[in-house]
């Protein structure tokens, strides 16, 4: 069944969506030379702006920008100096929250109370970790001189996130910056070009070109660019590795997963199920790290079941402005023709395929929280990153087994553990092929905290002391 719903209008009345956005190029928006593209409302399929998007001229504008700012303005500033442009970005972050929450929810489709909560404080948080690093880099084991220009490409599941993971670190360690936005969700980054331009940040020190993959590419393939940051999926993050390679560019990749979150039979179980919930219909499962098999003890296989399943019951499903919205819209077409061809191919290879009574609202890209069981290791909803609000439930006997299942796959970025049992958690943390690792938590994200992958999850860590490896010449190969 669906239903019709009209957006909450005092929230979309505090965003000024202008009608075209041009390119941050060099402090100023300017045109781009390519063909405009439009972004919508996941939700409501509203055109929401005409966005510009950028060639290869426009990238190479962008670089000899950043390359001006590099070694003219930010590497010859004291790392306090620099500091203190961080502090005032995370400052109007915070002033500008509400505005930046709405806007994010609105192009991407994610609840407001997770932008809220979650994607606009730790944005804001990142900023303010990285402004204390900038004047400490001969702490940071990693020395103290810059790359030059990094050439930044993000994803469309935390837009304004990924920025700040990304400009974040890299101002601080006095790199310039490129970065490109996901075509999907180009307007907290322009949003943020307007704070750069707030903070008095010098010209040229970030600049913002929106476009498709192929001004993604220009980026990664431009003869100036010294650092390579990317994040997406698996496919593309080897297509940058082939183009860099031969290269003397340094390259960090965070790319997909397939996260086992695993209960054991003495796990506190209410606990657990929040945490299973969090785990894979957070942000509709758009999430590298989310708890996508759920490995569950065979002893309290059914009871864990029974009681997510009438928890996934309550989840509310609709208007991602509206403050009691658990679930959102599906950030694409693209993205729900993908999780209903694994959904199907889910039901043809035999699992069993269950979701609550649940209305969906007529316009938009929407998915019911989903959960499969007799799932088994061979099945491709087992194995294939989904990225949506989909759950495939799988059992273990013994924590050996658990292990094994849990690291039966190519990804390798993070796991979930539910036990009571404190030994058990530093076993099974030593044992599993992830680079996070949670126990009776999910989905925890701080700015201190290093993250990254395994495997074809990637190389590299963000965040944290390590985060500044990636910008700064002595961690170098
Ligand atoms: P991708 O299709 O890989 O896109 C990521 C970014 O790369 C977008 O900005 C995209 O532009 C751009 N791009 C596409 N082709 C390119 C090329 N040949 N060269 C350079 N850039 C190119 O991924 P997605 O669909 O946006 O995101 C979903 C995937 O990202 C999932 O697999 C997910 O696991 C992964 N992800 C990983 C992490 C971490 S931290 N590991 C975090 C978030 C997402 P367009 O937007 O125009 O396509």
């Amino acid at each position: 069944m669906t239903f019709d719903y009209a957006p909450a209008p005092e929230s979309r009345a505090i965003v000024d969506i202008k009608g075209s956005y041009g390119l941050f190029v060099n402090g100023e928006f300017v045109d781009g030379s390519g063909t405009a593209f439009k972004t919508v409302n996941p939700a409501t399929e509203e055109v929401l702006a005409e966005v510009a998007e950028a060639s290869e001229a426009d990238v190479d504008a962008a670089v000899r920008a950043a390359r001006r700012a590099h070694s003219r303005v930010w590497s010859k500033m004291t790392g306090a100096e620099r500091a203190k442009y961080l502090y005032r970005i995370a400052r109007i972050i915070q002033e500008r929250g509400r505005e930046i929450a709405v806007l994010e929810s609105i192009d991407n489709g994610k609840p407001i109370k997770e932008s809220r909560d979650v994607d606009v404080p730790t944005a804001a948080a990142h900023f303010f970790y990285y402004a204390g690093w900038a004047d400490k880099l001969e702490y940071s084991g990693y020395g103290t001189t810059s790359l030059g220009v990094a050439g930044q490409v993000i994803p469309w599941n935390f837009p304004l996130l990924m920025l700040a993971w990304k400009i974040a670190p890299a101002l601080a360690a006095g790199n310039t910056v490129v970065l490109k936005p996901a075509e999907t969700t180009p307007l907290t980054a322009l949003l943020f070009a307007e704070i750069c331009q707030q903070a008095d940040l010098p010209p040229g020190v970030v600049n913002i070109v929106t476009g498709a993959g192929a001004t993604g590419q220009a980026i990664v393939a431009h003869p100036d660019v010294d650092k390579v940051a990317f994040t997406g999926s698996t496919g593309v993050g080897r297509a940058i590795a082939k183009t860099v390679a031969g290269t003397d560019k340094r390259v960090t990749l965070e790319l997909g997963g397939k996260a086992a979150n695993i209960v054991f039979d003495d796990a506190p179980i209410d606990q657990a199920v929040e945490g299973i919930v969090n785990g894979i219909f957070f942000n509709q499962g758009h999430v590298c790290c989310a708890g996508s098999r759920l490995l569950v003890q065979e002893s309290v296989a059914d009871e864990v079941l029974e009681r997510l399943k009438r928890r996934m019951g309550t989840l509310r499903v609709g208007d991602p402005l509206d403050k009691n919205t658990d679930v959102g819209a599906i950030n694409s077409p693209m993205q729900l023709a993908r999780i209903k061809e694994l959904v199907e191919v889910g039901e043809a290879e035999g699992a069993g395929r269950w979701s609550a009574a649940c209305d969906l609202p007529g316009q938009g890209f929407w998915f019911p929280p989903t959960l499969f069981t007799g799932v088994s290791q061979a099945h491709r909803i087992a194995r294939e990153e989904i990225f949506g609000p989909v759950l495939s439930v799988l059992t273990f006997r013994t924590p050996t087994e658990a292990v094994e299942k849990a690291n039966n796959t190519p990804y390798g970025l993070s796991a979930g553990i539910w036990t009571d049992k404190g030994s058990r958690i530093l076993w099974m943390a030593d044992q599993l092929r992830a680079g996070v690792v949670w126990a009776n938590t999910f989905n925890k994200f701080d700015p201190t905290s290093p993250f990254g992958g395994y495997k074809e999850s990637g190389y590299g860590r963000e965040g944290g002391r390590h985060g500044l490896e990636a910008y700064l010449t002595a961690g170098e190969r």
